[in-house]
């Protein structure tokens, strides 16, 4: 069986800051990739794009724009778009994929060798949104502007002159997932925290820090609202709990594109971490909101998901490839879900993504493994 080898050009283009560039060009193409197991996929591309599966394999643009400055914030628009139809033969690669109706380039700031960049992605195919036909972008122009100052990105590059950890005595736990948590007063005592009824959650928990040192990142721990439940006596005592909102180490967020949630593992931990302390004043409680003195909405069901995704294997003992489960031998595993009172399955939603093995991964596996030699 052969290994196809795709190279995916990730081109981009650098330039000195003006406010538009000159007239860029696509030179679209067709792509074939082809897993491990010999399954061959075909797909749109052109020289630059970056394809990558969880992006469904529609081909992404991106551009680096040169500026002069740290705190300067820029919109982005694009401007002179000539675009093509696609062909049946390309409608039929796109087929079951989610295209928007418009182009909605992103902008973030990077700085690369201690220059600064505007680094602005979008996808470059929209179903027009008059015809409803599928187009590729064949030609188009970029326009930058500056925003003024955001002051709440400049606040954040301010730092606190010390962490909260700095004094007092604070207990450590691991969070698996994210959900309303339980801590009992009993749980409290035997952590060592002298007096429970001053406690306090520090934390914010979640995913894996931002990859760009540019993007926003909390300087220090914040202090978390907790639910203290002190039973009928009103203190807070034996048999009495807290309950506070913690996120896990895997994030979830909605794409409005593909209209889903997608979620994001965290590469280096299993746990989140969360920084108990009575030491800090008294507790910071959830405050009670009015009710409402009439509705007319009527909640009966609610959009759930899950995803089993477990980062077992690293094949290199190194990067950011995790795998779970090997279809060698064994070809057929079962997954469980659980959703309870379910009123209604969205099967078209249900997705099994495998992963092809990057080529440089695979070379450096050559070596190692004969079994995938004779892929060559
Ligand atoms: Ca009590």
């Amino acid at each position: 069986m052969r290994y196809l080898v795709i190279l995916l050009f990730s081109i981009i283009s650098v330039s000195s800051f003006s406010q538009t560039t000159t007239p860029i060009n696509l030179d679209w193409t067709e792509s074939l990739i082809v897993y491990p197991t010999g399954e061959k996929i075909n797909t749109l591309t052109f020289t630059g794009a970056s394809l990558n599966e969880e992006n469904s394999w529609i081909p992404e643009y991106s551009h680096l724009q040169l500026t002069s400055s740290t705190n300067e914030l820029f919109t982005v628009e694009l401007f002179d778009t000539q675009f093509k139809l696609l062909s049946s033969t390309e409608r039929q690669i796109l087929r079951n994929k989610t295209i928007s109706n418009t182009i909605k380039p992103s902008i973030n700031t990077v700085v690369i060798r201690k220059q600064n960049y505007q680094q602005v992605k979008f996808t470059p195919i929209r179903k027009n949104p008059l015809t409803g036909q599928l187009e590729k972008l064949i030609r188009f122009s970029l326009r930058f502007q500056k925003k003024s100052q955001n002051k709440s990105l400049k606040q954040s590059k301010s730092y606190v002159a010390s962490s909260v950890l700095q004094s007092g005595k604070w207990v450590k736990i691991a969070i698996d997932t994210t959900a309303v948590h339980k801590i009992t007063y009993s749980q409290l005592i035997d952590m060592g925290i002298s007096n429970p009824e001053n406690i306090r959650i520090y934390g914010s928990g979640g995913g894996m820090l931002p990859k760009m040192n540019s993007e926003d990142s909390l300087d220090d721990l914040p202090n978390n609202s907790i639910y203290m439940d002190k039973g009928s006596d009103g203190i807070f005592n034996s048999g009495d709990f807290i309950l506070f909102y913690a996120k896990g180490p895997r994030s979830w967020k909605f794409d409005e594109a593909s209209n889903e949630f997608v979620h994001e593992n965290h590469l280096y931990s299993d746990f989140s971490h969360y920084f108990l302390s009575s030491d800090m004043g008294s507790p910071t409680l959830i405050q009670s909101a009015a009710s409402l003195s009439s509705s007319n909405i009527n909640v009966t069901g609610f959009d759930d998901y899950a995803v089993f995704d477990q980062d077992d294997t690293n094949l290199l003992e190194s990067g950011r490839l995790w795998l779970a489960n090997t279809f060698d031998v064994t070809t057929n595993y079962s997954f469980n879900f659980s959703f309870p009172n379910l009123k209604r399955l969205i099967s078209e939603n249900t997705k099994f993504q495998r992963q092809p093995i990057p080529n440089e991964i695979l070379a450096a596996l050559l070596p190692m493994l004969p079994k995938v030699r004779d892929w060559q």
